[in-house]
C-alpha cells in the first residue's frame, strides 16, 4: 500500500499484502499451494538463484500467499520486512540462531514464554551461549545484566504469564548505547495495541498462533525486522534451517488478521470489564492487568500501547486448589493452553505453559502456583463474568 503511515491499522490488517492480487480481480489473497516455480529459461533459472531477477524458485524460499503474509504483519508493525515461520518458537530460534554464536551472552526478561527461555538455558548453552534473566521491567536490570560479550536483548512485553511491562523506549535506549539489538516478543500485544519500533526495538517476533490468527485453528510465527542490515543477518537462518510456513498456513493467518481490529477491540473490553469486576470478587486475592490503575506498569503501559489487551492473571483463594476448582468447573471458558482466540481460555502455568522453568526460576519470576491465566475472547461479557462467578464460587 501507498503512504501506509496516513492508514489506520484496521484498514492496514484488511488491505495490507494484497500487492500481488492478479488481474483476474480476486479479492482474496489465493492460496499458491506449490512447492516449486517453473522458471521460463535455464538462463532465467540461474539469475534468480544469483539474485539478479526477481522471481519464485522454490516455497522454502518464498511463495506469494507467505509473502502476503509477511507484507502484511511488516505494514502493520512498521518494520522493513518479515519472515513467515512454522511457529512461533521457530520466529525465535531462528533469531537466536541468526544473531547468537559461541561465547555469546543474551539479556532476557525472565518472565517470557517458558521455551524460549528454556530453549537458551538448555540447548543453545550446550553450543556455548551464555544468558541473564532479569526482571526487565527494571531498567536498571537490564544494565547490570549486559557484559562484554552481550549480543542480543531480549524482551517480552506483557510477559507471559505475569502481564509484566517493559518499558520499550528504556529497553531501546540500554541496548543501543550498548550498539545491541532490542528484540521483542509482541504477541500478546499484536502490532494492532503495541508498535516496538516506534519505541526503538530492532526485531519483532510474533506466535501468530494467538491474536494476529485469532481463531485457534493454525500455529504460525513471524519475524519482522527494522531494516536491510537485520534482513540480511536473519535470512540465511532463516531459508536454511527450515522452519518456514506453509502456504495454506499463511492464508488461514491472512484470513484472520482481516478482522484482528474487531477481535481485539471486542476481547480488551470484556478483559477490561472481567479485571474490574474479578478484583472485587471475595474468592479473588489479586488481579493482574495492564488496565488497572494498580497494576505496577500501568503508566508505562498507557504510554506504550493502545489498548490493554485481553491477558489477565489472577490468584484465588486457596492457591492452586482453589484455582483447580475454578479451572475444573468453568463452562464458558476453556480449559486450555494457548491465548488470542476468539474464545476465552484458562490455563495455570506453572504446571502447564511455563512447566519446563525450573521452580527456583520460577518464583524468582513471580509465577506462583496460585497464578491462573485467562485469555479472554469475544463472547458476551456477561456470560464470562457469570461463568467465572459460578467458577469461583465453589471455592469453599
Ligand atoms: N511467544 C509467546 C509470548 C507465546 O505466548 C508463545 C506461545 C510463543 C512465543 C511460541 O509460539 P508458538 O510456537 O506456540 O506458536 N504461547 C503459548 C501459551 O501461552 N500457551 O500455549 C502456547
Amino acid at each position: 500500500m501507498k503512504s501506509t503511515k496516513k492508514i489506520g491499522k484496521s484498514t492496514k490488517a484488511i488491505h495490507a499484502g494484497n500487492s500481488h492480487l492478479s488481474e483476474i480481480g480476486e479479492v482474496s489473497m489465493p492460496i499458491f499451494q506449490s512447492s516449486t516455480f517453473a522458471f521460463p529459461s535455464a538462463d532465467e533459472g540461474a539469475a534468480r538463484f544469483a539474485g539478479t531477477k526477481q522471481g519464485y524458485i522454490y516455497t522454502r524460499l518464498g511463495n506469494p500467499t507467505i509473502n502476503a503474509l509477511e507484507e502484511n504483519v511488516t505494514e502493520l508493525e512498521g518494520g522493513y520486512k518479515g519472515f513467515a515461520t512454522a511457529t512461533g518458537m521457530a520466529a525465535i530460534t531462528t533469531v537466536y540462531t541468526a544473531l547468537l554464536h559461541q561465547g555469546a551472552h543474551v539479556v532476557s526478561s525472565e518472565t517470557v514464554y517458558g521455551p524460549s527461555r528454556v530453549v537458551l538455558e538448555t540447548i543453545y548453552a550446550k553450543y556455548g551461549v551464555e544468558s541473564s534473566f532479569v526482571d526487565t521491567s527494571n531498567l536498571d536490570n537490564i544494565k547490570k545484566a549486559i557484559r562484554p560479550n552481550t549480543k542480543m536483548i531480549f524482551i517480552e512485553t506483557p510477559a507471559n504469564p505475569t502481564i509484566t511491562i517493559t518499558d520499550l523506549k528504556g529497553a531501546a535506549d540500554i541496548a543501543h548505547q550498548h550498539k545491541l539489538p532490542l528484540v521483542v516478543d509482541n504477541t500478546f500485544a499484536s502490532p494492532y495495541l503495541q508498535r516496538p519500533f516506534e519505541f526503538g526495538a530492532d526485531i519483532i517476533v510474533h506466535s501468530l498462533t494467538k491474536f494476529l490468527n485469532g481463531h485457534s485453528d493454525v500455529v504460525g510465527g513471524m519475524i519482522v525486522v527494522k531494516d536491510e542490515n537485520y534482513y540480511k543477518m536473519i535470512r540465511p537462518t532463516f531459508t536454511s534451517f527450515g522452519g518456514t510456513m506453509d502456504p495454506h498456513q499463511a492464508w488461514l493467518v491472512l484470513r484472520g488478521i482481516r478482522t484482528l481490529g474487531l477481535r481485539v477491540e471486542r476481547s480488551q473490553e470484556n478483559a477490561m470489564k472481567l479485571a474490574q469486576f474479578l478484583i472485587t470478587h471475595p474468592k479473588v486475592l489479586w488481579v493482574t492487568y495492564p488496565g488497572l490503575p494498580e497494576h505496577p506498569q500501568y503508566e508505562i503501559a498507557k504510554k506504550q500501547m493502545d489498548g490493554f489487551g485481553a491477558m489477565i492473571a489472577i490468584g484465588v483463594k486457596n492457591g492452586l486448589e482453589g484455582g483447580k476448582i475454578v479451572m475444573n468447573n468453568v463452562e464458558i471458558f476453556t480449559l486450555a493452553v494457548s491465548l488470542g482466540g476468539v474464545e476465552s481460555l484458562i490455563e495455570h502455568p506453572a504446571s502447564m505453559t511455563h512447566a519446563s522453568v525450573s521452580k527456583k526460576e520460577k518464583i524468582k519470576a513471580g509465577i506462583s502456583d496460585e497464578l491462573v491465566r485467562i485469555a479472554v475472547g469475544c463472547e458476551d461479557y456477561e456470560d464470562l463474568r457469570n461463568d467465572l462467578d459460578q467458577a469461583l464460587n465453589k471455592i469453599l
